[in-house]
């Protein structure tokens, strides 16, 4: 085990009200770029995002489409679930605060809350926002709204409050002997001064709806839903006292927009104040996008979708130049024009150029083969390799500490520095004009190549947080085996071993040209339930099942078969009657739901992903031996098909 301290990183879980667009692909690539990085120096760690589905705006929205809170919760969270493989970002869990684990932790920090003598009832009046979730005074509206633009309507009632006054000075000791609690720096300036002014006991439960975790014992309050949301870094981990708890707690970075400063770093750090629990090590408020020089809005319909971004330019490329364009914590524009510079410079002709280059003339004048390690002093070292290793040792330097303090685009300015380098070494070295020389020269050519190679090597190591499929692809397409894909590998010059066979590369990064389709069609208002007797609307989108351990699915036996015979089921419509060869002795009986969407001689000698250890069961008096993958219902089901070439009972896992 890795002896560096763990490392857990979270975004903030997404409200179910919206989908999701640039600004939330942007908090969720960077964190999971910090993951990668960590992980890539060898630190535990473990990642975290998800969706945040309780609150009156949830369930006034569900209200509206006509569903439960609970369904629409199902309907908007899955996109952001699905999301994540489409930006290649790969949290270690995805939490949803409707789920019972989370509920749990809640309930069990609301006790610790005021076990500590910290929870009082009393009574509220004030301009409350169902948008923000809070309660404004007079002195804060603007022109008669939240200082967010939203509307509101003023509200009593009675509610639980939270002693807030009571860890002002707590709260700030601890922001002076932590300088990097809060960052950037800016940000953390502008929550002392807000504690400085005196903090207010807050109002954290709501009894004026009903769609949120009830106050243990107090009924009809629920939690107040930052109480709830807040929590899920904690409840993520299984709660205090959790083994995941014990390793990650309070290794833990929180990355959000600055939009939610306050609650993060006042609110959250507070509550755990009260419940005993120690603080996170960061909170680190990133800036907002706007669009073509416009604020994102729904009524404009430009909010940049990641799904378009991603089948426009790659999710390599998207995560490039959101972390590139701006200074993580910087405001920034998200404009066509500045997207295709950097995808097309820095990405196609700089780092492609780098592969290219290297890949080519190592094919050339070496069949793709690597050449013995040249090190930095070593026989005909010269000027040229000279320059090109300082700029490494400065750019590894620049590289790390720019990461610590989560400067993305510094850290990419780092690198690229790197790649700058190496094309400059293959004007400098020339390889081609050694080559000239014939036999004489081949000490010379050896050196120029590998140099160049050893520094697309560090390049691409360097890159895999950053880039994490093209970065693969390029240590793939030169040949680096694991030990070279290493950060420690990729820390001294000379990890890329002699004999390293290359292949050639496809162009890791096509040129792009625009104009770009980047927003999403105007959004279908989401299906309403059908009213009792009407025609029935387009199905949901599934609901997202809970994460399961590898353990469960390894008890799942998956195996290939081949379709011998079907025929109608004799009892029922819907159903086939399959005979299948599983590669085992007999040949097995199993009945599928799909008479609808195929006919049975259509399935002889077809080969389907069978389920071969489901218990069997009697199919309206058929003996049913397993069941068959398959996706979609009635005439639009389709089987789950394997490739030819595998054998009947080859495992599928
Ligand atoms: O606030 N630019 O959820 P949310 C940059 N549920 N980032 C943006 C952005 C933009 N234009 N728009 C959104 C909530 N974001 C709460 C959080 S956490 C315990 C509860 C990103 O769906 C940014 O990270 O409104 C911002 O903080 C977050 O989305 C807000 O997401």
């Amino acid at each position: 085990m890795s002896d560096l301290t763990p490392f857990y990183v979270t975004t903030p879980i997404y409200y179910v009200n919206d989908h999701p667009h640039v600004g939330h692909a942007y908090t969720t690539l960077a964190a999971d770029t910090l993951a990668r990085w960590r992980a890539l120096l060898g630190h535990p760690t473990y990642s975290l995002t998800g969706t945040d589905e309780h609150g009156q705006k949830i369930e006034q929205a569900a209200r509206r489409a006509g569903v439960t809170p609970q369904e629409h919760a199902d309907r908007y969270s899955a996109p952001f679930r699905a999301l994540l493989a489409t930006l290649g970002a790969a949290p270690d869990d995805f939490i949803r605060t409707t789920e019972e684990r989370h509920k749990e932790v809640v309930r069990a920090m609301w006790r610790r809350m005021e076990e500590a003598g910290d929870v009082y009832l009393s009574h509220y009046e004030g301009w409350y926002s169902v948008s923000d979730e809070a309660y404004f005074t007079e002195e804060e509206l603007v022109d008669g709204k939240a200082p967010t633009g939203s509307e509101v309507t003023w509200m009593k009632e009675e509610g639980y409050f939270f002693r807030l006054s009571r860890y002002g000075a707590r709260l700030l000791a601890h922001i002076e002997a932590h300088p990097t609690f809060i960052m950037p720096q800016s940000r953390a300036n502008e929550i002392k001064r807000f504690i400085e002014q005196g903090l207010q006991d807050i109002s954290i439960s709501r009894s004026t709806f009903r769609w949120g975790i009830p106050v243990p014992d107090h009924d009809p309050h629920v939690i107040y839903v930052w109480v709830d949301a807040l929590t899920n870094y904690i409840s993520a981990l299984g709660g205090p006292s959790a083994e995941r708890y014990e390793r990650f707690w309070p290794y833990a970075w929180h990355i959000i927009g600055k939009d939610i400063l306050r609650f993060h770093a006042v609110y959250w750090p507070c509550f755990l104040m009260s419940a005993g629990l120690p603080l996170p090590e960061r909170i680190f408020a990133h800036g907002w996008w706007t669009v073509e020089g416009e604020k994102m809005s729904k009524s404009k319909g430009n909010a940049v979708d990641p799904t378009a971004a991603v089948a426009a330019v790659g999710a390599d490329a998207f995560r490039y130049f959101l972390l590139r364009e701006v200074a993580f914590g910087a405001d920034g524009d998200f404009s066509q024009s500045a997207l295709l510079a950097r995808v097309n410079n820095e990405l196609g002709n700089d780092y492609g150029n780098l592969l290219n280059r290297a890949l080519n003339m190592l094919a050339k004048y070496r069949g793709g083969v690597a050449p013995a390690p040249a090190r930095p002093g070593g026989s005909g070292w010269g000027a040229a390799e000279g320059a090109l290793h300082d700029a490494f040792v400065a750019a590894r330097a620049d590289l790390c500490a720019a990461m610590e303090e989560l400067r993305f685009h510094d850290a990419l300015r780092a690198i690229w520095s790197l790649v700058g380098a190496g094309n400059k070494y293959v004007g400098d070295s020339a390889p081609w004009v050694i080559a000239r020389r014939g036999a004489e020269g081949a000490a010379d050519l050896d050196r120029a190549l590998y140099t160049l190679c050893e520094a697309l090597r560090v390049v691409g190591v360097w890159t895999l947080p950053f880039l994490p499929t093209k970065a693969v692809a390029l240590l793939d397409a030169l040949g680096a085996p694991p030990e070279a894909r290493t950060w420690e590998s990729a820390s001294a010059w000379g990890g890329l071993p002699a004999g390293a066979q290359a292949a050639p590369a496809a162009v890791l990064f096509p040129r792009v040209e625009g104009p770009l389709a980047l927003t999403r069609a105007p959004a279908p208002a989401p299906v309403p339930a059908p009213a009792l007797g009407a025609a029935p609307a387009a199905p949901p989108a599934p609901a997202p099942k809970p994460l399961i351990e590898y353990e469960d699915f390894a008890k799942v036996s998956l195996r290939v078969a081949v379709v011998l015979a079907a025929e109608p089921h004799p009892n029922a419509e819907r159903l086939l009657t399959l005979t299948l060869d599983a590669g085992e002795e007999r040949p097995r009986t199993v009945c599928a739901g799909i008479a609808a969407a195929y006919a049975p001689a259509d399935l002889v000698g077809r080969r389907v992903a069978l389920v071969s250890n489901l218990a069997p069961r009697k199919l309206r008096g058929v003996m049913s031996e397993g069941m068959l993958l398959a996706a979609g219902e009635g005439a639009a089901a389709r089987l789950v098909e394997v490739p030819a070439g595998l054998p009947a009972g080859a495992e599928i896992k």
